[in-house]
């Protein structure tokens, strides 16, 4: 296994709101190409690119209609492969969105599986016999309803796990699988050095089970397959998005024996503040819980693993709103989030905008969201006539995927620099949340982000030192990360009021980052230190 992953940085773009460069309102890659110095800047050395392939757009790129083409509305091949260059000169790698448990239902796979039972692609997908004149099972659709669609033309039922319009591929079938492969070995020959796997987990299905899932009986054997057949022989890094794992189903998808991912992310804390887990139904935030998680993981990948550290990304609303105080300490709780987390053993990912501490923007009006899975929710929870249309909105403002995906505040100007035309989702500037102004401050969020990268790779046991939790009392936590005979302390004040220091603090010590002028005083609100100790 390739190990260049342990000192990865990851800074993940959402093409579709990054920068648009020709006023149609739509981000494109001509954009990233421009801002590529600017991402240098940040102390990354990775970036994982959200889908930029031909899509009929249902699900934003997620349904792709082509697996080997890029989008007109980003570009063409050839800037595709300007951007690739531009990255690898300027040391940054480059993973792809590797789509694989569905495609769009307009890939022409898809459009020849469904004319007739004996077309050669029938088994390209999952089809079933209605029974009792009704769905196969009762498993629902990620953006709701259920997970099969009756297709007249051929009296049978297709999967799909998410919308109608992304069919889920039959893994069964080898052929899908050679494709896959090919696919990958394509992207991977053109110099591209790894992927991000959506909803990898799912690729194998278990139909014994009574909800829509994945973790089949046959996931491992269709990952090695794909390790050997194209991404070993690249050294290609993969990070599979796998929710709802153990760290011991992750330990068995990534241990480096296994020949099977690189890394999985791990989203457990990303359910804390939502009641069930479910986006839409907010409750207080378990702070403590929130460390534990975190801590849990690192326990629990230390052997043979390595963590991914996210808190961020175009599923999610932004971490300052989730979980700091956007009102009264912005600043300090977006650093104090970045110091938690990023000092913590693993591969930092960082979403556009995350670097700025973006909060979410407002939307005043249902007109104003995009997404595919907030249009359906809001739709079903209004039939059930439990909510005023005041309280579904709240709720969408409050999980919304779109909190995440408006575009990138550059500047001041019109739509924050983004577009000189209409964009195709709303823009929020605030005062103070933008790249421009960021980059005059030395106390912005930009700044504080650079220099903990900075310090991450300077430092070894910053880097890969072991991790231990010390204390998590009080919304007050304290862990070390030792390698060298160098231990690194991480302290910090998960709260909006002063606090005491724990017994466990380190007396003496050089301070490398503090999101405070104070050299004493603490713990102020949202402090985060990190103290370096012999
Ligand atoms: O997301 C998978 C996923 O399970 C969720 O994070 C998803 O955002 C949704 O909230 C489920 O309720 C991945 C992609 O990241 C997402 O953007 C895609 O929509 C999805 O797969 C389908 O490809
Ligand atoms: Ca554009």
């Amino acid at each position: 296994m390739e190990q260049w992953h342990k000192e990865a940085v990851v800074y993940q773009i959402y093409p579709k709101s990054y920068l648009d460069t020709n006023g149609d309102g739509i981000g494109d890659l001509r954009g990233i190409i421009n801002k590529l110095d600017y991402i240098k800047s940040l102390g990354v050395n990775t970036v994982w690119l959200s889908p930029c392939y031909p899509s009929p757009g249902d699900d934003n790129g997620y349904d792709i209609s082509d697996y080997r083409g890029i989008a007109a509305e980003y570009g063409t091949l050839e800037e595709f492969k300007e951007l690739l260059d531009g990255m690898h000169s300027r040391g940054i790698r480059l993973l792809m969105d590797l789509v694989v448990n569905h495609t769009s239902d307009e890939h022409q796979w898809f459009v020849e599986s469904r004319k007739s039972r004996d077309n050669p692609y029938r088994d390209y997908y999952i089809w079933r016999d209605p029974v009792d004149g009704k769905e196969p099972n009762g498993w629902t659709a990620a953006f709701g309803g259920s997970a099969w669609e009756y297709d007249e033309a051929t009296g049978q039922y297709y999967l799909h796990l998410f919308s109608k319009k992304q069919p889920d591929l039959n893994w069964e079938n080898p052929k899908v699988r050679q494709e896959i492969a090919d696919m990958i070995n394509y992207w991977l020959d053109m110099g591209v050095d790894g992927f991000r796997c959506d909803v990898i987990n799912n690729i194998s299905k278990d139909f014994t089970r009574p909800y829509a899932g994945g973790n089949g009986p046959r996931l491992h054997e269709f990952l090695h397959e794909l390790h050997v057949k194209a991404l070993e022989p690249h050294k290609a890094l993969t990070v599979g998005e796998t929710w709802g794992l153990t760290p011991a189903q992750a330990l068995d998808l990534t241990g480096e024996a296994r020949g099977e991912l690189t890394m999985t992310f791990q989203f457990e804390h990303l359910l804390l503040g939502r009641v069930g887990g479910d986006k839409f139904d907010p409750e207080p935030l378990d702070k403590k819980a929130f460390v534990d998680i975190l801590a849990k993981w690192e326990e629990g990948l230390k052997e043979d693993s390595y963590p991914v550290l996210v808190m961020e990304n175009h599923d999610q609303p932004r971490a300052l709103s989730r979980f700091g105080d956007r009102e009264n300490y912005p600043y300090e709780s977006a650093t104090m989030l970045a110091a938690l987390l990023y000092g913590m053993r693993g591969v930092p990912f960082i979403y556009q905008g995350q670097e700025l501490g973006l909060h979410d923007p407002t939307f005043q009006s249902l007109e104003e969201y995009r997404d595919i899975e907030t249009l359906n929710a809001y739709a079903e929870l209004k039939a059930t006539g439990k909510w005023t249309d005041e309280e579904l909105l709240a709720k969408m403002q409050y999980g919304s995927r779109d909190c995440g995906r408006v575009p990138m505040p550059w500047n001041t100007e019109k739509e924050g620099g983004f577009t000189t035309g209409t964009p195709w989702l709303k823009t929020q500037i605030d005062p103070g949340f933008t790249v421009a102004e960021q980059e005059e401050d030395p106390k912005s969020v930009l700044n504080f982000y650079r220099k903990l990268f900075e310090l991450r790779k300077s430092i070894p046991a910053l880097a890969d030192g072991e991790f231990k939790l010390l204390w998590n009392e009080d919304d007050v936590s304290v862990y070390t990360r030792t390698a060298e005979g160098v231990t690194v302390y991480v302290v910090c004040n998960f709260s909006a009021e002063k606090k005491d220091i724990p017994s466990c603090f380190p007396h003496g010590g050089a301070i490398l980052l503090n999101n405070y002028d104070n050299e004493k005083e603490w713990l102020q609100p949202y402090q985060a230190l990190w103290i370096k100790t012999r």
